[in-house]
């Protein structure tokens, strides 16, 4: 069945007839350049071809931050619409084939329905995401915690609603469930620390008893916020603990945003695949703090870097490495479906650049130590203009050389504003 087209393939195939001769002129050059220092410019765009990164589907709403929200006209209401929109992102940009549900946020009656109209639009599930770090009318509260509280009720809760998103994961074609819990405390004292760790471990083995076969568990560490004092899983070494604690089937995942401004993100990343615990990845970019900015706008360097060690990982086979790719943003000044869209191939960017790292060189260079040379090495990389590789493998996948041009063209936000009107929520963003 030949998946269903929310953009008019026409207008993809207009837009792109008029950039193709800049693009073959370009992909020639890069295809010369390249092979100068040994890179063959096909491997290379094949290797594009197959990058894939999952969707939030809570990013294609548009974000907010705690003061306010700013819905755009048009924003998908439900997951359905949602998934529309991820249609959208996959039809032009091609390097989106999967979508990463939230839930409560996306429950429905019907899993088998849901499951049916992903693959209508050629979709399928990533990783589940479970939310105990928001209540609902008539449950037991979260304010004090939920996997970690101290009382057993609200974590039996916690366990539940963990339970039963492995079992729409299952439904859904799904392989993964992630756990980001707000746990934490606001005061010193407020909180026996071991003792917290220590519920979320009782806790969370009875999720992982759950996880089916061919599955795997994330565990998401986070710095702080909404937990202002302390959070019990707040970095890489408590998810590690805990991930070894656990199972093989546990790993870890690194959000980008979850780490204190300084922290050196790409040795976390080298760390954990040493000791074959990295699970995946929630990308997005900030300057701050967990300020789930479009990945690549503000440190693009970083990206690379972290590339550097995946792809290193992957040419030399580290054992059980298999990260699972996921976006992690909140859209609050931009259209979601075009910044989701910038990101993706924001990856696929660092990704290619990774990959043309002339890893003798640098071996030699730090086998040498000779820093220098290691350093330009890397710059040597990301100093080239990759973007014909990435357009070129886009246009052979069906996509659009310039995605966002045709979204705006295809006025597709235009049109959903009228079929989808306007819901006023007083939510607030996401953290
Ligand atoms: C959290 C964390 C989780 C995401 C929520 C919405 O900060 O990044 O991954 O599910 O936000
Ligand atoms: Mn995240
Ligand atoms: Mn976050």
């Amino acid at each position: 069945m030949t998946p269903r087209t929310p953009i008019d393939p026409d207008l993809i195939a207009k837009h792109n007839a008029r950039l193709e001769k800049d693009l073959a002129a370009d992909y020639a050059h890069l295809g010369e350049v390249l092979a100068r220092r040994g890179v063959d410019l096909e491997a290379i765009t094949a290797r594009v071809q197959k990058f894939a990164v999952a969707i939030p589907s809570w990013g294609v709403g548009s974000g907010g931050t705690r003061f306010a929200r700013f819905p755009i006209a048009g924003e998908p209401r439900n997951v359905f619409e949602k998934l529309e929109d991820c249609a959208v992102i996959q039809q032009l940009g091609r390097a989106t084939p999967t979508v990463s549900p939230h839930f409560p946020w996306d429950r429905v009656d019907d899993y088998g329905e849901l499951h049916e109209f992903a693959n209508s639009y050629g979709l399928k599930f990533d990783a589940v995401n479970s939310n105990t770090f928001e209540d609902l009318p008539g449950r037991l509260s979260y304010k004090f915690g939920s996997l970690t509280h101290t009382d057993k009720a609200v974590r039996r809760q916690a366990i539940a609603h963990n339970l039963e998103c492995i079992e729409i994961g299952r439904q859904l074609g799904s392989r993964a469930l992630t756990v980001w819990i707000g746990d934490g405390s606001n005061f010193p004292g407020q909180l026996n620390l071991a003792k917290a760790l220590e519920r979320y471990l009782e806790s969370m083995r009875e999720i992982v008893a759950a996880i089916p076969d061919g599955w795997r568990a994330f565990i998401e560490h986070k710095l702080y916020e909404p937990a202002l004092y302390s959070t019990v899983i707040a970095d890489w070494g408590t998810s590690f603990i805990c991930a070894t604690q656990l199972g093989a089937n546990v790993q870890c995942l690194v959000d980008l945003g979850h780490h204190a401004p300084t922290t050196n993100i790409e040795q976390i990343v080298a760390r954990l695949i040493q000791f074959g615990r990295l699970g995946g990845f929630h990308f997005n970019d900030s300057k701050y703090g967990d300020d789930d900015l479009d990945t690549g706008s503000v440190n693009p360097f970083q990206i690379f870097l972290v590339f550097n060690e995946l792809v290193e990982a992957e040419l030399r086979g580290a054992p059980g490495f298999a990260p699972a790719y996921m976006l992690d943003q909140s859209h609050n000044v931009t259209d979601p479906i075009e910044s989701l869209m910038e990101s993706a191939v924001a990856l696929q960017r660092a990704y290619v650049q990774a990959s043309i790292v002339d890893r003798k060189a640098l071996e030699a260079a730090q086998e040498s130590n000779d820093a220098l040379l290691a350093n330009r090495t890397l710059q040597n990389a990301i100093r080239m203009d990759v973007e014909p590789a990435i357009k070129m493998a886009r246009k052979r996948a069906g996509g659009a050389i310039d995605p966002v041009a045709v979204f705006r063209e295809s006025r597709y936000r235009q049109c959903k504003a009228s079929a989808r009107p306007q819901e006023l929520t007083g939510k607030s963003g996401i953290v």
